[in-house]
């Protein structure tokens, strides 16, 4: 093997964020960049020569660059084996699923998941541990220390492989296996779902769509509901990867999902509407002329669990992150399960559910998963919505509104203010927090405020310590306002206002979230100066 050791300078800012490492193509594409990353993770990792490591990506711009150059470093610093997404290929959940399949040390994922893709465009790598799931915070922060004191990496010179071509090669020293990158992952849901019975759903004329929005999920979506389901062709719709997905932002919500969300407020909308994002963890789900929040639909999820074979006996606990609706805690109470509440970010679940402490998983950012994995989950949601709509044989919409009678109503909204000037958003929430000592006990209207704090979260598994997770603030009629600035964007600052109040009332579960969560909207500004600080008049999305 032809081992070249490179001299290299660190880059500053290489630190790891909500996940993983994102930045512009522009800033990947300089000379050294990927490859200080790729070294620094290496360099944080241990007893790993010899092993196997699972590389993929969304498909977007750069990704097959990317994979070329992580292959020969991978074989240079001493990896064993390397399974590959055939074109370079892999869903953030196949990765999850063929890590913990194959006993792999870890797995490479080339994604910026929402973010928009194209030369111009965002591109990110992440690390995944032998669970299948997102390096926890102490493997970050050690990747970011060595990103901060490399001088040189360790590559070796060969010729290109062969994405395109399945079965075996390799790179110097190290085994190289291209696979199917569905396989596996089919297999899996096939295990976890009735297919048999979503199946005679289809066959009594059920219909449905599903938005791939052009990026990782289309092969996924395509054999599953339409091969494997026999969904009619057609199902899935922008279901060709794209590597800039066609231009539009992957993100599955009611804005950068529009010709979906055109369909299913449309005449004529089919029974059941879906999408999903980059790199297929995110799900956004949809009824006829209906949105299902994130937050709603982790708890229907929790709440119709025993319907599907592989939670039928029930489950072991909830976990959500902390702005994530309380609508699964009041499942969580009803079933006599402990819930969890954690930081933003997937890495947060890994112990909690390799500790057996919870079976599912979810994230107001359109993510929910299981123990299946340890990663979200986009196409695994939109089966088990499927596999309930099968069972109940009732719409959408009915199951959501007997949920809230049953459960009450969470009304709940995120406002973003994207691309807002850093300074002035770190600003807003220092002096966010010099208020905090003055607020307990303050009146605002008829809400006087219970709690307020800047989140911070003991690991129930290794005691881990994470601080500075959110401003909360909590009321004393249990409505909640969080503030948080985004971990994932790569321009400027993205403020997250969360916004939440529960309604036991059902005469009054039929209004219009904004609605319901004016006199909160206008009291998140009050407090925090959010119009002053980010000269926004109003969010630019809404979810
Ligand atoms: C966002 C979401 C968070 C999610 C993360 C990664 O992070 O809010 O819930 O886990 O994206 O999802 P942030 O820091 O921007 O709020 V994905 O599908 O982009 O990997
Ligand atoms: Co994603």
């Amino acid at each position: 093997m032809n081992i070249q050791t490179i001299s290299t300078t660190p880059f500053k800012r290489q630190k790891p964020g909500t996940s993983g490492l994102r930045k512009k193509v522009s800033i990947f594409k300089q000379p050294h960049y990927l490859e200080n990353f790729v070294q620094s993770i290496v360099d944080s990792l241990e007893n790993f020569k010899g092993k196997t490591i699972v590389i993929g990506g969304d498909g977007r711009y750069y990704n097959q660059i990317a994979i070329q150059t992580i292959l020969k470093m991978a074989a240079a610093n001493g990896f064993g084996q390397a399974l590959v997404g055939q074109k370079g290929r892999l869903s953030t959940p196949a990765v999850s699923a063929i890590i913990r399949k194959y006993h792999a040390f870890g797995g490479i994922i080339l994604s910026a998941s929402h973010n928009p893709g194209g030369p111009d465009g965002d591109f990110g790598i992440k690390y995944n541990i032998s669970n299948g799931g997102p390096a926890p915070e102490k493997i970050t922060e050690a990747i970011y220390a060595s990103s901060q004191k490399i001088n040189e990496y360790h590559i070796i010179e060969t010729a290109d492989v062969d994405l395109e071509q399945l079965g075996e090669t390799v790179v110097g020293d190290m085994k190289v296996e291209i696979i199917d990158p569905v396989a596996d992952y089919a297999a899996l849901m096939e295990q976890l779902f009735d297919f048999e019975s979503i199946k005679a759903l289809f066959q009594s004329g059920f219909t449905m769509r599903f938005d791939a929005m052009h990026a990782i999920t289309g092969p996924y979506a395509t054999l599953i509901l339409e091969e494997k389901l026999g969904a009619p062709q057609g199902t899935v719709m922008n279901g060709i990867p794209l590597i800039d997905f066609g231009g539009g932002h992957p993100d599955p919500n009611l804005v950068s999902a529009h010709d979906l969300v055109d369909i299913m407020f449309g005449d004529n909308a089919p029974q059941f509407g879906a999408a999903s994002d980059g790199d297929g963890d995110r799900n956004m789900i949809l009824g006829q002329r209906f949105f299902v929040t994130p937050s709603d639909s982790l708890a229907i999820l929790a709440a119709n669990a025993t319907l599907i074979p592989a939670y039928k006996d029930g489950l072991a606990g909830i976990a959500r992150s902390m702005p994530t609706s309380e609508a699964a805690d009041h499942v969580a109470d009803a079933l006599d399960i402990d819930y969890y509440e954690t930081p933003t970010g997937w890495k947060f679940f890994g112990h909690l559910l390799d500790a057996g402490k919870v079976t599912l998983c979810g994230e107001e950012s359109f993510g929910t998963g299981s123990n299946h994995l340890r990663e979200k989950d986009g196409l695994w949601a939109v089966l088990f919505w499927l596999n309930i709509l099968a069972a109940r044989q009732q719409s959408v919409e009915t199951i959501v509104r007997e949920h809230w009678a049953k459960f009450g109503r969470n009304f709940y909204s995120r406002h973003d203010y994207e691309g807002v000037n850093k300074e002035a958003a770190e600003l807003l929430m220092e002096n966010l927090y010099s208020t905090f000592s003055d607020l307990p006990g303050k009146q605002f209207g008829s809400r006087i405020v219970e709690y307020c704090d800047d989140f911070s979260y003991i690991d129930p598994v290794d005691h881990s310590i994470s601080q500075n997770q959110g401003m909360r603030i909590g009321f004393q009629d249990g409505s909640r306002i969080i503030y948080r600035l985004s971990g994932t964007g790569t321009e400027g600052a993205t403020l997250r206002v969360y916004l939440e109040y529960y309604e036991e009332d059902i005469a009054k579960h039929h209004l219009d979230a904004q609605d319901a969560l004016a006199d909160l909207i206008k009291l998140a500004d009050e407090i925090a100066g959010i119009k002053k600080y980010t000269g926004y008049d109003k969010p630019s999305v809404i979810t």
